[in-house]
């Protein structure tokens, strides 16, 4: 099945936006098999935005991440990586289409709420890089089969 790495940023977290989200992507059924809820490290930071390294936007958006507590998540589906960041909509949450999570929430695209897998490589790097396999959940949601 196939799996994507999720993280409320901390504006997402600070403006108290976490169930807002989460809702998001509960009720569309994919399955939440990890979460924690914790403050970023400069190097998980680091190799977490590791391709942006040489990019001028780079040391801002690592002071951002570090900021404040994320919530970091892996949410199992059919397709859920591409979903996902439908869901949550263009990079520029001034470019996001209402009904996504930027389009809907946000308006500054250093300040935009969630993080998605952008491909089924970055999802795999990306559990790996936040969780141990132990912190991962597999359970069957067994009221709505026809879901899964
Ligand atoms: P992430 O899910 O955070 O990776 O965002 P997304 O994949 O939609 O967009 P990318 B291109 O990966 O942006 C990573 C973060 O860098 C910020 N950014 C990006 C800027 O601040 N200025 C820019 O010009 C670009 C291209 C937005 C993303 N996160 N934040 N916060
Ligand atoms: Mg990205």
């Amino acid at each position: 099945m196939e799996r994507t790495f999720l993280a409320i940023k901390p504006d997402g977290v600070q403006r108290g936006l976490v169930s807002e989200i989460i809702g998001r992507f509960e009720t569309k059924g994919f399955t939440l098999i990890g979460l924690k809820f914790q403050k970023v490290s400069r190097e998980l930071a680091e190799q977490h935005y590791d391709v942006h390294r040489e990019r001028p936007f780079f040391p801002g958006l690592v002071e951002f991440i570090t900021s404040g507590p994320v919530v970091a998540m892996v949410w199992e589906g059919d397709g859920v990586i591409a979903s996902a960041r439908k869901i949550i909509g263009a990079t520029n949450p001034l470019n996001a289409e209402p009904g996504t999570i930027r389009g809907d929430l946000g308006i500054n695209v250093g300040r935009n709420l969630i993080h998605g897998s952008d491909a089924p490589e970055t999802a795999q790097k990306e559990i790996a890089l936040w969780f141990k396999d132990e912190e991962l959940v597999t359970w069957q949601p067994h009221l709505t089969p026809w879901l899964h």
